[in-house]
């Protein structure tokens, strides 16, 4: 009997390993431990909150939903406490989401391809009704502020901003670089349907009206024009030591991760990776609530299932 030596020997061992691993995917199995998924207080937020949970189960992962301060879940998911944030506006939180990744601990998991922007602005039939000559630029807000005076305004014109947690003191102190602040004061919205009510409040009794607002959103459908103020350049606001005398940018919209999601929850980060979604299909979901009056999970239900050609390849 002739014995193969050893070297020849690990040639079989090793030329039966390649053709195992050709004809089977290799794949590690995703922990059962749950996927830590935030809620914020704004409806596209939510109900993607519950479509990429839906997605995640459909793949046999655990999911959990916390609700979170949209600023402080950067370090949140630096830490590990939340897996995820699937919507990470460029104005808003792009400085929260860079600080904790540097600080190390967070991932970019990529950018959907609807753009944004997060502004200032007014119904569009303000302009049609000539309240304020001169918008979408800024400067028309020297000369327009009597038409936007509301009982709690002091005589000045009043801008809505939303809740405080998103922009902190980034609209007054907008207005004071500008040069605005004797005329115009602000006030923030104890949430975004304080936003909606008052844009449906305002058309009824015919006034002027100036409110934050975002795109995408499902206002997008329904005539909403952002006011055009000086271009925002890096580091131009107060905050990061600029003059700031400079609208928002129009930003991108990313996705986060703990930086341990790919290794724990292999398939689900690689579908995570994949998910891409468009102006129209955030809209959607924001109007499922605010227009359609449909909750945030019967909305996730509702969309999953009229758009599985879009997102169940993402789980292949
Ligand atoms: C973060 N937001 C979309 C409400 O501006």
């Amino acid at each position: 009997m002739k014995y193969l030596s050893s070297k020849s020997l690990s040639a079989v061992i090793l030329a039966g390993a390649v053709s195992l691993m050709s004809t089977t995917t290799v794949r590690a199995a995703d922990s059962t431990a749950p996927i830590v998924i935030p809620i914020h207080n704004w409806s596209s937020q939510i109900v993607m909150a519950y479509v990429l949970g839906g997605m995640f189960e459909s793949m046999g992962s655990n999911v959990e939903y916390v609700p979170a301060d949209s600023q402080a879940v950067y370090e949140s998911i630096r830490n590990g406490d939340v897996t995820i944030s699937h919507e990470v506006w460029q104005s808003t939180f792009g400085k929260s989401f860079y600080n904790a990744m540097t600080k190390g601990g967070v991932i970019d998991a990529g950018t959907h391809s609807a753009t944004t922007l997060e502004e200032m602005g007014v119904p569009t039939w303000v302009i049609e009704k000539d309240l304020c000559p001169g918008l979408p630029n800024w400067e028309a807000l020297k000369d327009c502020h009597e038409n936007f005076t509301t009982p709690d305004s002091g005589g000045k014109g009043r801008w809505l901003e939303g809740p405080q947690s998103w922009h902190g003191n980034l609209m007054p102190e907008r207005l004071e670089a500008l040069g605005l602040a004797d005329k115009w004061t602000v006030k923030f919205a104890g949430g975004a349907d304080a936003l909606w009510t008052e844009l449906a409040s305002a058309k009824k009794e015919g006034r002027g009206t100036i409110v934050f607002n975002w795109t995408p959103n499902f206002t997008d459908a329904d005539g909403f024009t952002f006011i055009e103020f000086p271009e925002y350049t890096e580091g131009c606001r107060k905050e990061d030591g600029g003059d700031g005398k400079c609208g928002s940018p129009k930003g991108w919209l990313k996705k986060a991760a703990n930086y341990k999601f790919p290794k724990t929850h292999p398939a689900a980060y690689t579908a995570f990776s994949k998910v891409d979604f468009t102006t129209t299909q955030i809209g959607q979901m924001a109007a499922l609530v605010d227009i359609d009056k449909l909750d945030h999970k019967d909305a996730a239900k509702k969309w999953l299932a009229d758009n599985e050609a879009l997102w169940m390849p993402w789980t292949k």
